[in-house]
């Protein structure tokens, strides 16, 4: 095992890297940026390093920077997190040829899998189903224009370098290709430096279910189960649960397997997903896989009890996979909902600032990653996410209660503004609750109207605690206690949520209590 590890990343993926290496014995070393000196990856880890200005482009994308830090520290190996340069194989490759070990796959693997048309390809050879479309990448538009007519329209333009979500678009006709085409292969150019397209017969509301792979270096692979993931807005995961409520005992078999094949076909080792998109005919098609350890990975660990980081570190340093197939089961049902400092009812805009007030919920299922605390900043430069705040229960009604009890425990003010009630209003929606979703969900259901005094997204005042709303009402309330002759706070209290709050006095000062520590 290692002595040491540089985390190259921040925020709570970078904490619960430092979780896992303590677990095991390992010691960590941070990197930060200038606006992260006082993050809390920086005050959790053994040791830390600068490594440059605010932009990433200046401090967590500076591979020299990060490389000499690990030298210069001590450190055997990088863990690379996810987003920065997780995917990156240019990086993987740095690390290598300076003798340390990347926490991750083979560059070799992360490039195949990093250009969808070769993915496609590698995965069609292997038998695993792809979406049908072309086989290979189309130079111009009279390619582009055959391609399409004989996989019949609608379809989506994707770009070969794309993924996540950047360098696509659903053309419903041939009229619409010549600006489907300019927008796609410009956004790849400008994106990746790479137009190479190619077209897919459009799904029409699809699941988006992945699975989980582990391997280790001798080739030995494992499927960890899956997780739905069809909760989306602009192409990012907000609520993730696992199992799928919508795939069958039959068709979770038959996507493990091809899990497995998929994994296998690239020779991969380390945490990886397969991402799949399936129809309502329960149809299922490989769409990419990611290289790397995601975002939604506690829900995977909360059901079949695989530390998956611990497992990521335990196989980059040659260890076989100290469980098999049989070993592994799926136990009740976890939720995750990412909370964001951004502002729903402005289309999700991001919306960073100073956390004033923070009470973590906590209590039976809960597990809450977060990457901040009480009087840190979420910063400007870098994705607005809070907390990762996952829950586990028996069966999905238990886990449902309790992210719905979770979330009312959490209280945050400040400068931002949260996703809270968003989640709050998604735990109580009729087709959550029936887990009847797909990627349209968000876009048909979520309707905010950008109105003070409503929360949730069906523009009726919450059942739940508005927690930005009330605790402005309770500042109030403690203004006019500290100022009796200033009548205004007492008045906006009064003309606030007051009134609907005078059922409890005592939650009042409850409220009174959190805000004054
Ligand atoms: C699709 C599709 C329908 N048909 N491909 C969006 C992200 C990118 N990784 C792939 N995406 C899609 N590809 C075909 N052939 C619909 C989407 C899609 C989507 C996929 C997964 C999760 C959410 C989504 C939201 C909109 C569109």
């Amino acid at each position: 095992m290692f002595k040491r590890i540089l985390i190259a990343n921040r925020g709570e993926i970078a904490v619960r890297v430092i979780r896992a290496c303590r677990e095991l014995g390992v010691e960590s070393v941070a990197i930060y940026s200038d606006a992260d000196r006082a993050a809390l990856h920086v005050r959790e880890a053994d040791y830390a390093v600068g490594v440059g200005p605010a932009p990433a482009s200046e401090s967590y994308l500076k591979t020299e920077r990060i490389i000499e830090a690990a030298t210069k520290t001590g450190a055997e190996a990088i863990h690379p997190g996810y987003g920065f340069f997780s995917e990156n194989a240019g990086f993987a490759t740095a690390v290598e040829k300076s003798g340390l070990v990347f926490i991750g796959p083979s560059p070799a693997a992360i490039r195949k899998m990093g250009d969808k048309v070769e993915a496609r390809k590698v995965m069609a050879t292997a038998g695993v189903p792809v979406v049908p479309g072309s086989p290979g990448t189309l130079a111009g538009e009279a390619e582009v224009r055959a391609a399409a007519a004989r996989i019949g329209y609608p379809i989506m333009l994707k770009a070969a370098a794309g993924g996540g979500g950047k360098g696509l678009r659903f053309v419903e006709k041939e009229a619409e290709l010549p600006s489907a085409m300019r927008a796609v292969g410009g956004e790849a150019k400008s994106s990746f430096g790479d137009a190479r397209l190619y077209v897919e017969k459009f799904l029409s509301r699809p699941r988006h279910i992945e699975f989980q792979v582990l391997a280790d270096r001798a080739g030995k692979t494992v499927q960890v189960f899956e997780r739905e993931c069809s909760i989306q807005r602009r192409h990012q995961k907000v609520v993730e649960e696992s199992p799928s409520p919508f795939i069958t005992p039959a068709m979770r078999r038959a996507m493990g397997e091809v899990a497995i094949k998929a994994a296998q076909a690239v020779g991969y080792f380390s945490a990886g997903t397969i991402e799949f998109l399936a129809d309502a005919d329960r149809n299922f098609y490989f769409l990419e896989m990611n290289t790397r350890i995601q975002v939604e990975h506690p829900i995977t660990e909360m059901v079949t009890g695989v530390d998956l980081v611990k497992a990521q570190i335990e196989v980059a340093a040659g260890a076989p996979l100290p469980f098999s197939q049989q070993d592994l089961s799926q136990r009740g049902w976890a939720v995750e909902c990412r909370i964001y400092a951004e502002d729903p009812a402005a289309g999700f805009a991001p919306a960073p600032g100073r956390i004033d007030t923070l009470r973590w919920p906590s209590g039976p299922g809960v597990r809450n990653d977060a990457g901040v605390y009480a009087g840190a900043e979420v910063p400007v430069f870098y994705d607005p996410m809070i907390s990762k705040l996952a829950v586990w229960g028996r069966d999905r009604a238990e886990a449902i209660a309790r992210m719905r009890r979770a979330l009312g425990e959490f209280v945050i003010a400040g400068e931002l503004t949260t996703n809270l009630d968003f989640h709050r209003w998604l735990m109580r929606h009729p087709l959550f609750l029936r887990g009847d979703y797909d990627t349209n969900f968000i876009e048909q259901e979520y309707h905010p109207r950008a109105r003070a005094g409503t929360s949730g997204g069906d523009g009726k005042p919450d059942q739940d605690d508005n927690d930005r709303e009330f605790i402005a009402a309770m500042l109030a309330v403690a203004a006019a206690a500290q100022n009796p002759g200033n009548g205004r706070g007492a008045e906006a209290a009064g003309a606030g949520r007051g009134a609907a709050r005078a059922g409890s006095a005592w939650k009042t000062l409850g409220r009174l209590d959190v805000l004054r520590r």
